[in-house]
């Protein structure tokens, strides 16, 4: 069939104004986006890279379980990456990551406050198809993920961490930062090397406090017309020891559902679970909301609740449906996603549209 037939993108439809405005790499989102699939989405710019290890196994009919947590391990394995054991720490200068996956039939793993383990995405789907537990977490889950062979890592910051943790130490100001993408580097006093050089960037803060961000999250549609989705984070940077955020919880973080669709997000992850953020979105788009739609609604309950906090967060929510149609909805400017098919092989870059 003809790409156009499957590609319904009404590009007429759209303000000249919202379908040219491009943030670095990004458009902002056209709506509907419905793409042909196969199609994997992951939040941020350095979703192409996650997009980039889940595509080929998409492309050759593989399952969408599989991708999303080949999309996971790839992020979590980028030398540059802001997730996975080069994160930055909590505030006692010790990496703890959380992890989840799920199916469109239900199944799911995940795994919480987990220390020195290079690959919690499979740790988590481990727990997934070998226990008849969803989450373990903390020294649990890493006795879990040694005894199935995952090696236990030295446990050292990045040199990058170390030097950020030492720098927040001087003020320990413990405050939720915003989440942002496309900003322009030349805007940082003190930039990292490789930032704004590289396909992913490195965790970075602005000097006005705003964090591009600590986690990739990924949803993908396989050639059987099958769901599934995974998030992988160091968590908030310099939060508290023990502190769990949204993404190993189903329904907060990630929920997929083959009768509706999937959804993730980034952000504040208290906020998130709060309102059972994406379980809310796949409800929302199972009674007929489109996928931006779904998003706009959980943004909306969540800035509901305290608008004058809500603006100095960032929450973003990105849903893929069962139809393929892919949306996103954030609280703040600044919420990107990227989008890989046949289409768009090399992955396409969109910013989200926000609520303030
Ligand atoms: C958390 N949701 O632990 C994560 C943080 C995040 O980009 O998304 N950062 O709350």
């Amino acid at each position: 069939m003809e790409r156009r037939k499957f590609l319904q993108i009404p590009i007429a439809a759209v303000p000249a104004f919202l379908a040219s405005r491009v943030f670095g790499q990004a458009t902002l989102s056209p709506l509907p986006l419905k793409v042909k699939f196969p199609v994997v989405v992951s939040t941020w710019d350095s979703g192409i890279t996650a997009n980039n290890a889940a595509w080929p196994l998409l492309e050759k009919k593989g399952t969408a379980l599989d991708a999303v947590e080949a999309a996971g391990r790839a992020s979590e394995e980028e030398p540059s990456c802001c997730v996975g054991l080069r994160a930055w720490p909590d505030r006692d200068g010790r990496v703890t990551l959380d992890a989840s996956i799920m199916d469109g039939d239900g199944g799911c793993g995940s795994v919480s406050f987990l220390e020195r383990i290079k690959h919690p995405v499979s740790v988590a789907r481990k727990v997934m198809e070998t226990t008849p537990h969803v989450l373990l977490s903390g020294e649990g889950a890493q006795m879990f993920a040694v005894a199935n062979g995952f090696p236990l890592e030295d446990g050292k910051l990045s040199p990058d961490a170390e030097k950020e943790w030492k720098k927040w130490l001087e003020k320990s100001q413990y405050k939720p930062v915003i989440n942002i993408e496309n900003r322009n580097v030349s805007e940082l006093k003190n930039p990292p090397a490789n930032a704004g050089g590289s396909d992913i960037a490195p965790p970075y803060r602005f000097d006005d406090g705003s964090f591009n961000h600590d986690t990739m999250a990924t949803a993908a549609l396989d050639s059987s017309g099958k769901l599934a989705g995974m998030v992988t984070t160091s968590g908030m940077a310099f939060k508290m020891r023990g502190r769990v955020g949204d993404s190993p919880i189903i329904g907060a973080g990630m929920f997929v559902d083959n009768e509706a669709g999937a959804a993730v997000s980034s952000g504040v992850g208290e906020e998130v679970i709060r309102i059972c953020g994406t379980h809310t979105v796949v409800e929302q788009m199972r009674a007929g909301r489109s996928p931006e739609q779904a998003c706009r609604e959980a943004v909306r309950r969540i800035v509901k609740r305290d608008a004058a906090k809500a603006k100095q967060m960032q929450v973003g929510f990105l849903a893929l449906s069962i139809k393929g149609e892919i949306g996103a909805f954030a609280i703040q400017k600044g919420f990107t996603y990227a989008v890989t098919n046949s289409e768009w092989p090399k992955g396409k870059v969109f910013e989200a549209k926000s609520y303030f």
